[in-house]
């Protein structure tokens, strides 16, 4: 087996919050989340992270802001740049700011203004290409915006249609280098263009949310079907237990921003 290749990546993440019962919710059912479990299955993947390579930056928990630990959402960060958002959700105004702080020593910052929402969520990183998902939380503003900001910087940017789930990268994640793993009933990765895409195994709809830090996959343990297509196609995994946060319509994603 070839060596993993490390990367040398910051992955700011945030304590998961006490009040993460109260999170948002809008494809699931609540059902009751162990908060000790969570913390403790977030530390793993923050573990996990560390050991690929990224030197973990973790935020303190906010009480006040139960789906915090969602780091993502709160900006997109580009090599020129870092984006802060504007959430979807009224419930999550707040947490950019926290974001904005924490990325100040590593980016120039950029802010999302009303009446444009994004979560960071919605947003795919294809090289140059920035495609936004046309969600319940980002909109059409929030993608002029973007492309205002990033245009100077060479980048393109195109909004995405989805359907039946919360964000883009619910439905679709780049796994390797032009590849794409999706789940074609939420989004047409005819959208994408010239790519390979690797479809979810169709017991594992939420399956397509992967976090790729440098040549490996982060990957949930509960989604054994999808990960073995991964690996058939060559692709290396790491599985993580994150059972508590995906109740909370959290995947892999949503738990780091990597600098
Ligand atoms: C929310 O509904 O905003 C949170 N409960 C879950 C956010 C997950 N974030 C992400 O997929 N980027």
């Amino acid at each position: 087996m070839e060596p993993v290749r490390k990367p040398k990546l910051v992955a700011l993440t945030r304590e998961v919050s006490p009040t993460i019962s109260r999170c948002e919710l809008t494809h699931l059912a609540r059902e009751p989340i162990d908060v000790g479990l969570a913390r403790e299955q977030h530390r793993r993947y923050e573990d996990c992270l560390t050991g690929l390579g990224c030197t973990v930056h973790r935020l303190p928990a906010a009480p006040d802001l139960p789906d915090s630990v969602f780091v993502e959402d709160a900006a997109v960060v580009l090599d020129e740049l870092a984006v802060i958002t504007r959430p979807g959700a009224g419930s999550r105004r707040a947490e950019p700011a926290t974001a904005a702080e924490a990325l100040k020593p590593f980016r120039e910052l950029r802010f999302v203004e009303a009446p444009a929402t994004l979560d960071g969520g919605d947003v795919l990183c294809l090289g140059k290409r920035v495609f936004v998902g046309l969600s319940g939380r980002s909109n059409r503003a929030a993608v002029d915006q973007l492309r205002g900001v990033l245009k100077p910087h060479g980048y393109e940017v195109a909004g995405v249609e989805l359907t039946g789930c919360l964000h883009l990268k619910t439905a679709v994640t780049k796994v390797a280098p032009g590849t794409l793993l999706v789940n074609r009933s939420w989004v047409d990765p005819a959208v994408f263009g010239d790519v390979t895409t690797i479809d979810v195994d169709p017991a594992e709809p939420f399956g397509a949310n992967a976090l790729l830090v440098g040549e490996i996959i982060v990957y949930p343990a509960a989604f054994p079907r999808t990960r073995e297509l991964l690996e058939g196609q060559g692709l290396r995994v790491r599985a993580v237990e994150v059972s508590e946060l995906a109740k909370a319509e959290g995947g892999v994603t949503c738990c780091c921003i990597l600098v």
